[in-house]
């Protein structure tokens, strides 16, 4: 009996230990990765003579170039969301060219060898740390190590050499370490403490089905989705009062009215990351690594929990943007909408004047909305004001696309 009861409590121990390595490795998340290319080296030239016939003299040269070694290429996989098909240390190597042969047959070049990764992903090389590329669409292509040429067969040129050319060596393929990180690529990103309903709105207003559920770090990866505004502002007409005077303050109205530039806003992405918590800048909670993710967003809407006493929203309002600011003074700059999030409750709604003077007194800009992701309250306005303050914020930078350097290409061609 004490044997079994052993035996199940290491049994226990075991599986607790390995559910926590599992939670380890998905915290890792795979956005980032190493990989090894090694491209082609081009095919030897060849050495061959013309048979003369009763002759023991060789005749003329006539070995052909070697081929062209395989390139290796990164492609843009829509499909893909992470990077976890390179888990570990790959090594990808394409073929050699294919050596000449005689008559001045030049060998086959060989083919590229292609590497899928997701968009967003940013290309650097491990020793220089450059750039060498960005995936923004399905279909990009990159070339990251050149194929070497061929070597010089002892032909030369075809025909015009009577005696034995040297045979020229071939090139080794280009080989080189990359560092591949995958930033997501979102317009709007959703920020806030674990548990603030962020995943919720997602859902709510996207055809995205990230987790959901009561407790912190529900999300432990990024989550994108594609909103389409009209859609939405047509579906959730009803809006939550935040009137100047406060006197209907948190009474929900409908607007039977869908903006008639709601059409022409088109549809944006969203970008669900997992929650912040403070010291999220200096690597605690899952925050850290995914704060790079939002750098590329250009609004942010910062979810508020306010079910939770207003004291501890105000503190945890703070608490995010100083983590914003220690991470990167840039993303402190990125505009918020405020989104004061669950008021479909009573003792919530009634919070409500307390809450909006507190936050009004730290956010100058004014951007604040109540809204309930899980009844849909406030959403369609909430979308409809993103997407305005998205098109303005684009409007006054037309440089942002530029200033993220280096692109990968669309048309690689094989000939570079
Ligand atoms: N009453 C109420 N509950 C909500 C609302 N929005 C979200 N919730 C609940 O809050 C809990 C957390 O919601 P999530 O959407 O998972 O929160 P999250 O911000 O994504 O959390 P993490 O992924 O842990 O960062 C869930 O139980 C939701 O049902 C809301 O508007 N009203
Ligand atoms: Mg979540």
């Amino acid at each position: 009996m004490w044997l079994l009861c052993a035996l199940l409590v290491s049994a226990l121990r075991m599986q607790s230990n390995k559910d926590e390595q599992t939670r380890e490795q998905q915290l890792k998340f795979f956005d980032e990765a190493f990989v090894r290319v090694k491209a082609g080296a081009g095919g030897r030239g060849g050495v061959h003579f013309d048979r003369v016939k009763a002759s023991s003299q060789r005749g003329r040269p006539n070995g052909g170039d070697g081929g062209r070694g395989g390139d290796v290429l990164l492609f843009c996989n829509a499909k893909l969301s992470s990077l976890s098909n390179l888990r570990g240390f790959r090594l990808v190597v394409a073929d050699n060219g294919k050596d000449g042969d005689r008559s001045f047959r030049r060998g086959a070049d060989a083919q590229p060898t292609t590497l899928d990764v997701p968009p967003g992903t940013v290309v650097r090389c491990n020793a220089t740390k450059t750039v060498l590329g960005e995936f923004r669409e399905h279909g990009e292509r990159l070339l990251v190590a050149k194929g070497g040429a061929g070597g010089g067969g002892n032909g030369g040129a075809k025909g015009r050499k009577t005696k034995a050319e040297k045979p020229q060596p071939q090139e080794p393929g280009q080989k080189r370490v990359l560092f591949l990180e995958l930033q997501v690529v979102a317009d709007v990103g959703l920020i806030g403490f674990p548990n603030a309903g962020k995943s919720t709105l997602l859902s709510r207003v996207t055809a995205a089905r990230p987790k959901i559920a009561n407790y912190p770090f529900t999300t432990l990866t990024p989550n994108l989705g594609v909103c389409d505004i009209s859609n939405v502002l047509t579906r959730d007409r009803f809006r939550i009062n935040l009137d100047e005077s406060l006197a209907d303050l948190g009474t929900i109205t409908e607007s039977a009215i869908v903006p008639a530039d709601a059409q022409d806003l088109g549809s944006i992405v969203l970008a669900d990351i997992p929650g912040l918590v403070d010291g999220a800048a200096d690597g605690r909670g899952l925050g850290h690594p995914f704060l790079r993710h939002i750098r590329r967003c250009r609004v942010l809407l910062h979810l508020l929990d306010c079910s939770e006493e207003p004291e501890e929203v105000e503190r945890r309002y703070i608490a995010i943007c100083k983590e914003l600011l220690s991470f990167d003074t840039r993303l402190a700059d990125v505009p918020q909408v405020i989104v004061l999030n669950k008021m479909d409750s009573d003792v919530v709604v009634s919070r409500l004047p307390d809450l909006v003077e507190r936050i009004k007194r730290l956010a100058p800009h004014g951007r604040i909305l109540p809204i309930s992701a899980a009844a849909g309250h406030g959403v369609g306005e909430l979308v409809y004001r993103s997407a305005r303050l998205l098109q303005k914020v684009r409007a006054m930078d037309p440089t942002y696309d530029a200033e993220r350097g280096f692109q990968a290409s669309a048309n690689y061609d094989g000939s570079s």
